[in-house]
């Protein structure tokens, strides 16, 4: 290995809070391997650019060496959008909890997906709101207790990955929390130009440990021959996994289409595309 590229290093001298054997440490592995691969072929650490919400999932930001913002409680995908029209030639990646995301955050989720800026954002999705100790989030299963549900959660999960789709996202994904995954998804999805939903199972080892056995029941998208350019394939395929039942998980690229990206209709944004010196005054 040459070596300049051992110089990379993306952690902080931060004291992780996670706890101990948290998947949060596999998405944070996956994500420093995947920024690390670009930085060594070629691209800068200043071409990436990192959002968080808040939650556990935000702690991220504490321990990924990279510039950018810890945003308020489901507001990073407006931030999102607000660093890539500031400057459309940085990689910007968005992280949020299944609580951020599509309870507090909902509508900036459906609108981002409309919207096809070109950004990934990343879900943890762990069904608890975990930094608050675990009340239920909308991907909850039904009948699920905890102290503020004695009575078990009554209403349906929903379904983010076909809501991701109705919704009009270019690139749907879903992964569970492992560094080769969650590697392989990044770098599928910075191939991508748009908008790249990626949703990743992350079991809560504390209030929703069950769901470490999803881990039994994956399988592989592209090794069972989908069409991820079939709406119709995407949406059957999205069905498979409600958080209710038993079924296998498909993992990988549900759905892949490309589509004019916001920063398209916008003169201005080609000219910064050209460094500032493009631009007129
Ligand atoms: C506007 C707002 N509402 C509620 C809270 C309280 N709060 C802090 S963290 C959190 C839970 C976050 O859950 P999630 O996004 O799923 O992330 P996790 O902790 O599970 O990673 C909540 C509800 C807040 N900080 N701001």
């Amino acid at each position: 290995m040459p070596e300049d590229k051992k110089k990379v290093n993306l952690f902080t001298s931060k004291k992780s809070t996670w706890c101990p054997m948290c998947p949060n440490f596999h998405i944070l592995a996956g994500v420093k391997k995947f920024v690390e691969d670009e930085i060594n072929s070629g691209k800068k650490k200043e071409d990436f650019a990192m959002v968080a919400g808040i939650g556990c999932h935000a702690k991220i930001f504490d321990y990924l060496d990279l510039q950018g913002l810890n945003t308020l409680h489901g507001r990073v995908p407006p931030v999102c959008m607000g660093l890539k029209i500031g400057n459309p030639n940085i990689n910007v990646l968005g992280f949020s909890g299944d609580g951020d995301a599509y309870a507090e955050g909902m509508e900036h989720t459906i609108h981002a997906a409309r919207y096809n800026s070109n950004w990934k954002y990343v879900i943890h999705n762990n069904q608890v709101f975990s930094l608050t100790i675990g009340q239920p989030t909308p991907t909850t299963e039904v009948g699920f207790k905890e102290k503020t549900t004695p009575l078990g959660v009554k209403m349906q999960p929903i379904n983010p990955i076909k809501l991701m789709l109705s919704a009009g996202a270019s690139f749907v994904a879903r992964v569970f929390a492992d560094v080769k995954q969650i590697d392989w998804v990044l770098k599928e999805a910075i191939k991508h130009r748009g908008f790249a939903f990626i949703e990743v199972l992350q079991p809560c080892i504390i209030f929703h440990e069950h769901a470490m056995k999803y881990k039994e029941r994956l399988y592989s998208l592209e090794e069972s021959g989908h069409d991820k350019t079939s709406m119709e394939q995407a949406m059957k395929k999205a069905d498979e996994f409600d958080y209710n039942n038993a079924n296998k998980i498909p993992i990988g690229v549900f759905y892949q289409v490309e589509r004019p990206i916001f920063e398209d209709g916008f003169p201005q944004l080609k000219n910064l595309k050209n460094g500032l010196k493009g631009i007129k005054r």
